[in-house]
């Protein structure tokens, strides 16, 4: 009998112990996308690019011209260019399409790695991008663009389908609604003027998208830049603002 007991009680805790080493088994997962959004084919997202360093995915970025392309600094961070290559033209993260070596970094002087202010790079390329079906730069928006709360976006890459799932070999993109500057404030606290949020219920970038487009009116608004978890309705994706970053992008390589 008291053997029993104690076999019981070692049944429970094995039980209790292995949940507690795995809480995610738990958590409801979110249906196999971007995180609940659908596959997408590189000709309807020509400018998406895959950021490989040393070899492995990094990121996302997206061309803005025959040799240069825009990623976030978070990505570009501490690399030197010879580590970094970029894949265009093809939906397969590790597969098709060309390859083409970063031979220079130009990350915003004003990145704070800590809260991720300025969170953009603009990396140039070579080869140059041949432009083609699959391969096309995305258009720079106007400072000025007002890209209205409420309004929509679209943003696409090869990041995690859910918080900490898997990474998918396909592209694959998702509509999110910009919101309102103060309520992402009110959720993190230091949302800067270089950055946007954006949302939808079950909807988000996650792990992975950072450095790639958030389109809107075939205008590049926003750079994958960060979030706490994905999806979760208290906190919004967070976006670099390209609108405020735009003078600097001028500046800097005359686009
Ligand atoms: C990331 O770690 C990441 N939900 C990117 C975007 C978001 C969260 C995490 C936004 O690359």
């Amino acid at each position: 009998m008291k053997d029993n007991m104690f076999r019981c009680l070692l049944l429970a805790s094995l039980v209790v112990c292995s949940l507690g080493h795995s809480p995610k088994l738990w958590r409801p997962r979110f249906n196999g996308k971007i995180v609940g959004g659908e596959q997408a084919n590189i000709e309807d997202y020509p400018y998406q690019l895959v950021l490989r360093r040393s070899n492995a995915f990094e990121c996302g970025a997206a061309i803005i011209s025959e040799n240069l392309a825009i990623t976030a600094a978070h990505c570009t961070d501490g690399a030197k260019p010879s580590y970094l290559t970029v894949r265009a033209g093809s939906s397969i993260v590790n597969s098709g399409g060309s390859i083409h070596q970063v031979t220079k970094i130009h990350q915003h002087p004003g990145f704070d790695i800590y809260v991720l202010d300025g969170d953009i790079s603009i990396i140039e390329v070579s080869p140059p991008f041949e432009f083609g079906r699959g391969v096309q730069p995305i258009a720079l928006p106007d400072s000025d663009m007002d890209v209205a709360v409420g309004s929509s976006a679209d943003v696409s890459g090869w990041g995690t389908t859910s918080d900490d799932g898997y990474l998918p070999d396909h592209l694959r993109h998702v509509f999110l609604q910009i919101i309102d500057q103060d309520e992402c404030n009110q959720a993190y606290g230091y949302i800067t003027d270089t950055m946007m949020c954006a949302k939808a219920p079950g909807k988000d970038s996650c792990q992975g998208d950072s450095g790639g487009p958030l389109v809107q009116d075939g205008k590049l608004v926003g750079i994958v830049s960060f979030g706490q978890g994905c999806a979760d309705p208290r906190y919004p994706g967070v976006y670099a603002r390209v609108t405020a970053l735009r003078d600097w992008i001028k500046q800097e390589v005359g686009l």
